[in-house]
């Protein structure tokens, strides 16, 4: 698939911003807020996002990272990353009302895990230290899963069962880079077991092949995001890798006029967790500095969507609107 971008144009990026899982997880929050009442307590950022953040906060959420921050007979919701077992449990021996708003991808990747540890299995996690999901996906055990980070890692890793090893990885990382520490882990154990489908998700391949597409099309890349938000880093790293210089915004102030000179074709795309108010800003903001028209780039059509968790459904919202009716 070939672009063409003219002198003033921005070249949105198809598909960018929200993906299924976050939608969701929004979306929980906002339903128990309406349902519960506030505050409802979000352990970890729903989604790493400032602007979503500081929204459901003026609705009455409160964010915490410690469930000993948690008042009893509290709601809880969980993030998108997902959680340890051992949080899992904490919640429910203190009886919380509990929400889990962890991509059902993510929780695929739990289920895997504990599916195979039960056969006797080892893991390496390909992922990146300290990130929420990969203490989620490594706490659902309490041992023989080890993290990698890069392919150096691989020579290291103290594994005890090579002819019982399986490979899981966190669902955002750069695919080029998976692919190339997956490559070195089946060198040194060549009879490790892979994911029947890798666990990088839909909406992370998809976003970073529209910016394979976008990135050569245009003078600079724009990505909206915030600082915290894996996936969307790994969009603006494509994009220099790619040759083009990149730069992540996590709001339209942050763009600077700049980074724009003798650059006249924009390209503008988002991770997964930053909202499109956001995307429509930074284009406000660009055509002040100059920009003069708005294309879109061909890409896939998402369709995936995920059912909410029970108690939070369209059912539930209809006989509480009754209740107060
Ligand atoms: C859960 C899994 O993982 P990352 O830092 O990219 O999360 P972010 O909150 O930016 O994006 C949503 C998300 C949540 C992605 N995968
Ligand atoms: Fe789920 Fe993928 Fe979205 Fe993460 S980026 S929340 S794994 S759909």
């Amino acid at each position: 698939m070939t672009a063409t971008a003219q002198p003033g144009d921005i070249l949105l990026a198809e598909p960018r911003g929200f993906c299924a899982g976050v939608d969701r997880a929004i979306e929980i929050v906002e339903r128990a807020l309406k349902i519960h009442g506030a505050p409802i307590y979000v352990r970890h950022e729903i989604v790493h996002n400032t602007y979503v953040v500081n929204d459901l906060k003026a609705k009455g959420a409160i964010f915490i990272e410690d469930l000993a921050d948690v008042p009893a007979g509290a709601t809880l919701v969980f993030s998108a990353h997902g959680v340890p077992k051992a949080v899992e449990t904490e919640a429910a021996a203190r009886g919380f009302r509990v929400f889990d708003a962890t991509c059902p991808l993510v929780t695929k990747v739990h289920v895997e895990v504990a599916k195979l540890s039960k056969e006797g299995y080892q893991f390496i996690m390909i992922g990146h230290k300290g990130h929420p999901e990969v203490e989620g996906t490594m706490g659902q055990l309490h041992e023989g899963i080890f993290l990698v980070e890069d392919a150096e890692d691989v020579a290291t890793v103290p594994v005890t069962r090579p002819d019982k090893l399986a490979v899981v990885t966190q669902t955002t990382l750069s695919v080029d880079d998976a692919a190339e520490i997956l490559a070195a882990v089946k060198e040194r154990f060549p009879l490790v077991r892979e994911p029947k489908k890798q666990d990088i998700c839909y909406a992370t391949q998809n976003r970073q092949d529209a910016v394979k597409v976008l990135a050569p099309a245009v003078d600079v890349v724009i990505v909206v995001g915030s600082p915290t938000s894996s996936n969307s880093n790994r969009l603006r790293e494509l994009a220099e890798r790619l040759g083009t210089p990149a730069y992540m915004v996590d709001s339209a102030e942050d763009l600077k006029a700049q980074w724009l000179a003798d650059r006249p074709r924009v390209g503008l795309t988002a991770g997964a967790s930053a909202p499109d108010v956001l995307v429509q800003a930074v284009i406000a903001r660009l055509k002040a500095l100059g920009s003069v028209s708005v294309r879109h780039m061909p890409g896939v059509k998402e369709t995936t969507e995920f059912p909410l968790p029970k108690g939070l459904g369209d059912k539930s919202m209809a006989e509480f609107a009754a209740s107060r009716s």
